[in-house]
């Protein structure tokens, strides 16, 4: 990445010294490495020196992004980078094979509440179930009919249909699973249904079983389907920005569908995308308001004429309708010396309305973290395999806007790739160690702070039981700050976590924890609080003495991921309400460094339904902006 200083600022003076020590001590990934197994005494700091050889190869400029032509994004004044290589699936899972076929029939899964006495009411089962072999292009129909030994029919749902599948109510106590199998469909799936006790709900058993389909003899014989179009949903977006649709569509019978769009608007180019060869995108900048509805249309590879088609409806608004009232929270904020920032969402740039996003953010904001896009699976979704487009992406939009970039949820439980989830826990260390060398290591001088252990308590206090915590009990935290300081010197590195901020056992679990690092010299160097809360949070107290216990052990404070969602009987101007008094305790102490929310538009949050942000779906500010406003 490209030598800026602007972000190192305070730390970097200060740190200095440390930087120049730890220099020499900075192995990497061809380094030496000094023994670090050895027995520590657990108030010794321990030893940590990056496993040589290294345990997975490291990134090499095969790895690199490469530039992304405009057509593919919305983006103004930055360069797009995309990801090369072979194009990996969407969700990498470990496929069943025909080993697992031929080991037979899984056992059912009984569910028995306490309060059941089985000597009087027996469980309900399913009687001549077997696996099945189905053949693509003929239906396959498999019959339910669970049985109560003590009378009674049995209800039964299925856990999650089969692609196309149906689960066909009889109306004599038996279903019937009725598929068509084309295709794409080939190989091992597994289909779940669960028999319920007529008098007792929770009283059940689970059955599982496998399906392999497999090609007939003659191909020909297997029925050609339309494809079929990943639903499109209506956007806003602003006049004169550029707007792209991925316009993805499927074929079950294994074709790539060819994508059409009859009238083009004007201007509009329509290209296919380079990863991906179901996906076309359209890309055009509407001139004027109104609303678009695009016709698309996705034609049969093998039959032209079998086609499906959609519409698009797009809502033009005039930039006058986006404007906010006074002055904005970057300008507002930085009056009063607080980094104000929110959480990007991955590849915003792709987005139909990514132009309207990244603008209206980079007014509001001077800091940007990254939602799920450092999250290991993105980045490292198979051993010596690199995905760092999208946080280049992010750093590239945070120059061009002046803004600072925080990392997000290094080492996390969650997120993980599969490689690493099967990892040998006796690697794991090494893994762990790698994966922050290469991380913090290639944005030394783009990300100024990392919320870098993320989540390491449980949801009822004590340490969590993750993948770290299993290979290295507690000692995973230290290794993996001694770490991060190690490559990165001049990083502000955090321990963040959700329900800290308020008392019960996370709390509780949050101090000990860090006298414990802060006695061995662990260079934690503040604590990231999450802040998940809802419109009706009134701890507000609890809040304030939890960031002061904080800044007295002289740790920064940094409020992570706030969002406040509104339950179903709330309202927005408590909303506001919580948004302010969070805001204030923030600037009133000065221990707190920063404070970003988890996103900024309803829209793209992960707690959408319950519009959890300071801007609604269409990018209008809410009484909670205002309020932030007024109270910076
Ligand atoms: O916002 C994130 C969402 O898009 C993901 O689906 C989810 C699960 O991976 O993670 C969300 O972000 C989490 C964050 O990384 C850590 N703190 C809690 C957030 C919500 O789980």
């Amino acid at each position: 990445m490209n030598s800026t200083s602007y972000l190192l600022g305070r730390r970097a003076a200060l740190l200095l010294a440390g930087v120049l020590a730890s220099l020499s001590a900075c192995s990497n990934d061809s380094g030496t490495a000094t023994p670090d197994d050895s027995v520590d005494p657990s108030d010794t700091p321990l030893q940590v020196s990056l496993p040589n050889p290294p345990l997975t190869p490291a990134p090499t400029p095969a790895d690199e992004p490469e530039v992304e032509p405009g057509e593919f994004n919305t983006v103004t004044g930055f360069t797009v980078v995309r990801d090369t290589g072979e194009r990996l699936p969407d969700e990498i899972t470990v496929e069943l094979t025909e080993a697992d076929f031929l080991a037979g029939p899984l056992p059912p899964v009984l569910q028995v509440p306490a309060d059941v006495d089985q000597s009087v009411n027996a469980i309900p089962y399913f009687e001549d179930l077997e696996d099945q072999v189905a053949i693509a292009g003929q239906v396959l129909e498999v019959l339910y009919r669970p049985i109560d030994p003590d009378g009674g029919i049995p209800g039964m749902f299925p856990k999650k249909l089969l692609r196309n599948a149906e689960f066909r109510d009889n109306f004599n106590g038996s279903k019937s699973l009725i598929w068509l199998p084309l295709q794409t469909d080939v190989g091992i799936h597994e289909f779940t249904v669960t028999a319920i006790d007529p008098g007792n709900a929770l009283y059940r058993t689970e059955r599982t079983i496998r399906i392999k389909v497999i090609m007939p003899e003659d191909a020909s014989s297997i029925p050609n389907v339309a494809p079929e179009f990943v639903e499109f949903l209506p956007h806003t977006v602003r006049v004169n920005d550029p707007v792209v649709l991925e316009l993805k569509a499927t074929d079950p019978n294994g074709a790539v569908p060819l994508i059409e769009v009859p009238d083009l608007p004007v201007g509009a180019t329509l290209v296919q995308h380079p990863r991906y060869e179901e996906i076309a995108v359209l890309r055009f900048i509407p001139t004027s308001a109104g609303t678009t509805s695009i016709d698309v249309l996705a034609r049969d590879a093998d039959d032209a004429s079998l086609s499906s088609t959609t519409t698009i409806d797009i809502t033009v608004l005039d930039a006058v309708d986006f404007v906010r009232p006074g002055a904005r929270l970057r300008a507002l904020a930085a009056q009063r010396d607080l980094p104000i920032g929110f959480a990007a969402r991955r590849e915003f740039y792709h987005l139909p309305d990514g132009a309207l996003y990244a603008g209206i953010a980079a007014e509001e904001f001077n800091v940007v973290t990254s939602e799920n896009t450092l999250n290991m699976d993105v980045i490292n979704p198979l051993p010596g395999r690199y995905q760092f487009a999208d946080i280049d992406n992010l750093i590239s939009y945070a120059r061009t806007h002046d803004m600072q970039v925080h990392g997000s949820a290094l080492i996390w439980h969650q997120q993980l790739p599969e490689w690493m989830l099967n990892s040998n826990p006796s690697d794991r260390r090494g893994h762990m160690q790698e994966y922050i060398h290469r991380v913090l290591g290639r944005y030394v001088d783009d990300v100024s702070v990392w919320a870098l252990v993320n989540e390491a308590i449980g949801e009822n206090g004590g340490m969590r039981d993750s993948i770290w915590f299993q290979a290295m009990g507690e000692d995973y935290i230290e290794i993996a700050f001694r770490q991060a300081r190690m490559t990165h010197p001049g990083a502000t590195l955090l321990l963040n976590d959700f329900d800290i901020a308020i008392d019960g056992p996370k709390a509780d679990t949050l101090y000990p924890l860090l006298d414990r690092l802060l006695a061995k010299d662990v260079p934690v160097d503040g604590v990231g609080f999450q802040l998940h809360i809802w419109s009706d949070f009134d701890q507000f107290d609890e809040v304030r003495t939890n960031f002061q216990k904080v800044a007295d052990l002289g740790l920064e404070i940094h409020v992570t991921e706030l969002d406040v969602s509104i339950p179903a009987l709330g309202n927005s101007s408590d909303q506001a309400e919580v948004y302010r008094q969070i805001l204030s305790i923030c600037l009133e102490q000065p221990a707190c460094r920063s404070l970003k929310s988890w996103g900024f538009t309803d829209r793209y949050s992960w707690r959408g339904q319950y519009a959890p942000l300071m801007f609604d779906d269409s990018y209008q500010y809410k009484p909670a902006y205002e309020a932030l406003q007024g109270e910076l």
